[in-house]
């Protein structure tokens, strides 16, 4: 009797969640009876940490390194499973001191230190779900995260470095912290030394309250269901979402991709993702997935570029690192700084390379591959989201008819589809829009307190069919293999940040100067978009007249300090107008244009058509 696909693809997941160690099995793989909430491994019960850590601890492999870290500075730490274990429990032992019980939310705002992981599996020990924040937001966008999802502990550290420099972490998440009633305590971990403001009663060291804790401490086993963690992502609104992810279904499928994907030896390879914690793939592919796969991997600090432009090639060699993960946006800088620093390295021990984030371009795909590969290794091409969890679409290893710039198909176990806006699937050579039509282990289970907006967000597009819209455009080529083609709504993708048109366009408008602001990705050749914006000054002054240089200046710096230095816009223009239909909506297609230095398409759409026209003769005169 042959089976339905669907009881396949159920199986298949049951088999990889036995990877995992389930104090209960689960009873159910699947119920999608509340769709589009979908419970995975029903009546199952796992401790995420005990996976990470423990079991590999208790089946002799205490003294494996987990973690190879470098500083930015040069200074180094070896962490070893058994080592990671006690770490992670005195951690735990901490948080259980300052009362915190299961399901409660914990901030982590951290630069990359170990402290980072240790409190990321310290939460998960105790289902408490963490929100981490990157290091580079602003306080406001601190505050707004806090406040979401009403966490009663912020962690954080005293400085972070960049770029050679101490800068201070704790001096600005005190700024959003005092907006915050819900933060209890802040817990600060010792990094650069400098001096802090500090909260008698609120604030306390890691080195006194956790350096103290006993390193034993008992996991206990919570539902597949608990919630794991939320992770605050762009969307097409102001609003940043929280994403919501959860206990086994998540663990299952990071573990899989993570093994599949870079077909992971945990006995001889040393993996690298150079991502930051506070954005996903640090989630799935530095913590959870490489550790429940008892993988030995490196993590580092800082910037690629200090001291010197060899420095991630300086680490691959240093720790022979076999599998080395890493966004186009880098691959693109490391080809400006030119082919001829990674050539001074030994980097022969490179196997498998992949690439996240956005489109990688042909040119990018092969100088990655034969630069950093020895025109050796495959070059998989991961395509995924903060909503998808985990990997999605990427070429398994193995396969020799590489294509550059494809994600090829997807993994097994998941299903995608490009249709039209019918919701029709698409012939081979055409494009459309990119949805996933069955629910898959580690899929969002959620928006953190909004669920009209997950289910608006995600499953509004094609009703009828029930499908997942990830928000991305797509095509088939000949072989019915799939290519990527970017964000189709009104998200940019700014060196592999996320990061929403309106959300920079509230930043500009909530200055007093500006009357109002629309903002656009332009093409960029290294950071794959950049930001311009428009705006239109109060009381119609135009930049010129208001003094361009200081106005600009000041706008940018505002941006910064709304979102955070990454969505500082690259071009700031003032305008007299925007254009817009009559219908009021600005028509971003024409001022893409304009920042892409294009001819103006058609603007016949246009409420006032020479719109353009005033908006050309302003930059003519502003170079
Ligand atoms: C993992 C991550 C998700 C968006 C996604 C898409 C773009 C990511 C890609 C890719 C083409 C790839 N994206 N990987 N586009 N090829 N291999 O990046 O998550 O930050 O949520 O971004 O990034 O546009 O929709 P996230």
């Amino acid at each position: 009797m042959s089976l339905s696909p669907d009881h396949d693809r159920l199986e298949f997941w049951e088999e990889q969640a036995q990877r995992l160690h389930w104090d209960t099995r689960w009873n159910q793989a699947l119920d999608w009876s509340g769709a589009p909430f979908a419970r995975w491994f029903t009546g199952g019960r796992l401790n995420v940490a005990y996976n990470c850590v423990d079991r590999h601890v208790e089946a002799g492999h205490g003294d494996q390194v987990a973690f190879h870290w470098e500083g930015e500075p040069g200074d180094t730490r070896t962490i070893t499973y058994a080592e990671l274990r006690s770490e992670v429990c005195k951690t735990a032992n901490a948080l259980l001191s300052l009362g915190l019980r299961a399901g409660d939310r914990v901030a982590i705002q951290l630069p990359m230190i170990p402290e980072a992981v240790f409190a990321m599996l310290a939460c998960a020990r105790l289902g408490l779900p963490h929100s981490v924040v990157f290091g580079g937001f602003s306080p406001a966008a601190l505050r707004s995260r806090i406040e979401d999802a009403g966490a009663r502990l912020l962690i954080t550290s005293d400085g972070q470095y960049r770029r050679g420099k101490a800068e201070p972490m704790k001096a600005l998440t005190d700024e959003a912290t005092g907006y915050t009633p819900s933060i209890e305590h802040v817990l600060v971990v010792r990094r650069t030394g400098a001096d802090v403001p500090w909260t008698e009663g609120r604030d306390l060291w890691w080195h006194h309250l956790v350096d103290t804790q006993s390193a034993a401490h008992r996991p206990e086993a919570f539902d597949a269901e608990h919630p794991l963690f939320v992770l605050y992502t762009s969307g097409t609104t102001g609003k940043p979402k929280g994403i919501l992810h959860t206990t086994g279904g998540y663990l299952t499928q990071a573990a899989y991709t993570h093994r599949a994907v870079f077909g992971l030896d945990p006995d001889s390879d040393i993996y690298w993702c150079t991502a930051d914690i506070g954005w996903i793939t640090g989630h799935s592919y530095i913590v959870y997935g490489p550790l429940a796969n008892r993988t030995t991997s490196v993590m580092y600090e800082g910037t690629p570029n200090t001291p010197h432009e060899g420095r991630h090639f300086e680490i691959i060699e240093r720790y022979g690192v076999s599998v080395y993960y890493t966004a186009p946006t880098l691959i693109r800088t490391f080809m400006k700084w030119g082919e001829d620093i990674p050539a001074r390295y030994d980097l022969s021990s490179i196997g498998v390379l992949g690439s996240v984030g956005e489109p990688i371009n042909p040119e990018a795909w092969r100088w990655y591959r034969r630069h950093i590969g020895g025109d050796r290794a495959p070059v998989v091409d991961t395509w995924w989201q903060t909503e998808t969890g985990a990997v999605m679409i990427a070429p398994l290893p193995g396969r020799p008819d590489a294509k550059p710039g494809s994600a090829r198909t997807p993994l097994p176990g998941i299903s995608a589809k490009v249709v039209d806006d019918q919701g029709r699937e698409v012939g081979k050579g055409e494009s459309g829009y990119l949805v996933l039509d069955q629910p898959w282990p580690s899929m969002l289970r959620g928006v953190w307190g909004d669920d009209d907006r997950y289910r608006e967000t995600y499953w509004s597009r094609f009703p009828a069919q029930g499908y997942y819209f990830a928000g991305d455009g797509a095509r088939y080529d000949e072989d019915g293999d799939i290519w990527l083609l970017g964000r189709i709504d009104d998200v940019m993708n700014v060196s592999g940040h996320r990061i929403s048109t309106a959300e920079v366009e509230s930043a500009l408008v909530s200055h007093p100067t500006v009357a109002e602001a629309a903002v656009v990705g332009a093409s960029d050749t290294t950071t794959g978009q950049a930001i311009v914006a428009f705006v239109i000054l109060r009381g119609g002054a135009t930049a010129r007249e208001a003094d361009a240089g200081r106005v600009v200046a000041a706008l940018r710096e505002h941006v910064a300090q709304e979102i955070g230095p990454i969505a500082k816009p690259r071009r700031i223009l003032t305008v007299p107008e925007l254009p817009k239909t009559r219908s009021g909506k600005i028509m971003r297609r024409l001022l893409r244009d304009v920042a892409e230095n294009r001819e103006v398409g058609d603007v016949t759409t246009l409420a006032d058509a020479s719109v353009m026209d005033l908006i050309n003769a302003g930059l003519v005169r502003e170079t």
